[in-house]
């Protein structure tokens, strides 16, 4: 059986992983993901909609600031299209092999820049063309593409964001090639990320007018992808900082707050990216409750940060709490529509072999199965449902109900307060509730 789509097999002697259970011992097969295991009506695979990211997987050779590439890929062409094409064949092997059903990327991911705006986007026609073909042979489908407006000098001082609108309006042609690719496609989602849009320095920013021009963008580009049948959702990927020193779209709740000032909230909703919430000082799980609580999550970058480090250093997710929390929220949200789970996250640069890249997919996809697997119990049990009735339950009749309808003034409330005497004490049990959550985990790993 062929296991590859292109001129050549990248991943030899590497067939399609398969579910083996939890008690397997073979690196490369899944222990929790079995794709077609059916959880609340839904197969895992629908559930978890996973994506393997082409920049981290494909393009990102292990170089860090301090050190050269650690990775020989072997997807080399004779010229850089010939190498795009390569890449896009041993994208579509691995997602083949890896059971993802889904792929993301940037256009600078794909196809090279050109040397002029009508090269840049003839390269990218090419590319689609290519992806298209290798999509309808494989079946594995466009989770979301983006514009990078943040690695060209070009973006120094920003995209949407620059203060010179020459920048701008460049940073526009590549949106709009770039929706283009999308809806060729088939895309379910369009990310815009704005690493450069923030600034360094108020000295030289007016942050007031910036933000204008972004929604300004925003809405253009929306337009714009809207006339062409798209009819993906819009996503903003909120991150605090790096690149920027201060990045406009910081957490969940600043980007709510911007979209719906701006009337956005209608086509767009959120990509939350764990790394992305602890470097806002949230966890994971608190800014995909933020987002589900406005109707607006969307979609997840699926990654974890380093506990004793402060940037992005965009791990395979392997901490099942940042999971089971995640699956909890995502359920309880109804899913992630049009959303799914892109592993943004890169091996670490002295992961050499290439089955590291397996190996790294399949321990993020079991541990959101097993995340899947144990919040489907902890929804099953509803004690933490419970819980959370019964600890507003004072809200919900006479007084307490009256006062969220707006009824009582403050005086009321005074002379309830004075009425009743002291409040009791009433224990918060976390203690309990996290001996709970572990127990929940504990049984479902059998
Ligand atoms: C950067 C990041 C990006 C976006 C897409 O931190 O997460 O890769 O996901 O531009
Ligand atoms: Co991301």
């Amino acid at each position: 059986m062929k296991y590859y789509v292109g001129e050549k097999e990248f991943f030899p002697g590497i067939t399609n992983i398969a579910y083996e259970g939890p008690s397997s011992d073979n690196p490369l097969a899944f222990k929790f993901y079995d794709p077609d295991r059916v959880i609340r009506g839904k197969t895992m695979r629908d559930h978890l909609r996973f994506s393997v990211a082409y920049w981290h997987s494909f393009c990102a050779a292990g170089d860090d600031p301090f050190g050269n590439s650690t990775l020989d890929h072997p997807w080399k062409g004779n010229d850089p299209l010939h190498t795009a094409m390569l890449k896009a064949d041993a994208c579509f092997e691995f997602a083949t092999k890896a059971s993802m059903d889904y792929y993301c990327f940037h256009d600078i991911d794909a196809a090279p820049e050109g040397l002029t705006i009508e090269e840049t986007e003839e390269n990218l026609n090419i590319v689609t063309q290519m992806l298209k073909e290798r999509q309808n042979t494989t079946g594995v489908k466009l989770l979301w593409n983006t514009a990078n407006m943040f690695s060209h000098p070009r973006y120094m001082n920003g995209a949407a964001t620059n203060p010179d609108f020459h920048v701008l309006a460049y940073a526009a042609s590549q949106v709009k090639a770039a929706l283009e690719s999308n809806v060729e496609l088939d895309g379910e989602n369009y990310v815009f990320w704005g690493g450069r849009e923030g600034y360094s320095t108020l000295l030289n920013t007016d942050m007031k007018r910036e933000q204008e021009h972004l929604a300004r963008f925003l809405m253009t580009a929306r337009d714009y992808g809207r006339s062409i049948g798209f009819t993906g959702t819009f996503l903003i990927e909120p991150k605090a900082m790096e690149p920027t020193k201060h990045q406009y779209d910081f957490d969940a709740a600043t980007v709510i707050g911007f979209l719906k000032k701006w009337g956005l909230d209608k086509d767009f909703k959120l990509n939350i990216e764990a790394n992305h919430a602890t470097l806002a000082n949230h966890t994971f799980a608190h800014d995909l409750q933020t987002a589900a609580d406005e109707g607006l999550l969307g979609s997840v970058d699926a990654n974890r940060g380093d506990p004793h480090n402060g940037w992005d250093t965009d791990q395979f997710p392997t901490n099942i709490y940042d999971t089971v929390d995640a699956m909890y929220i995502i359920l309880k949200n109804g899913g992630l529509g049009t959303g799914g789970l892109n592993f943004d996250a890169k091996i670490r640069r002295n992961s050499t072999d290439p089955e590291d890249l397996f190996i790294a997919h399949i321990g993020g996809m079991d541990t959101f199965a097993l995340g899947l697997i144990a919040a489907d119990a902890l929804l099953e049990q509803g004690i933490l449902e419970d819980v959370l009735t019964k600890r507003y339950s004072s809200f919900d009749s006479d007084m307490g109900r009256r006062f969220t309808a707006g009824e009582l003034t403050l005086s009321d409330l005074r002379n309830y307060a004075a009425a009743q005497g002291s409040p009791k004490q009433i224990s918060g049990k976390q203690e309990m509730l996290e001996n709970y959550l572990n127990q929940v985990i504990f049984t479902c790993l059998n």
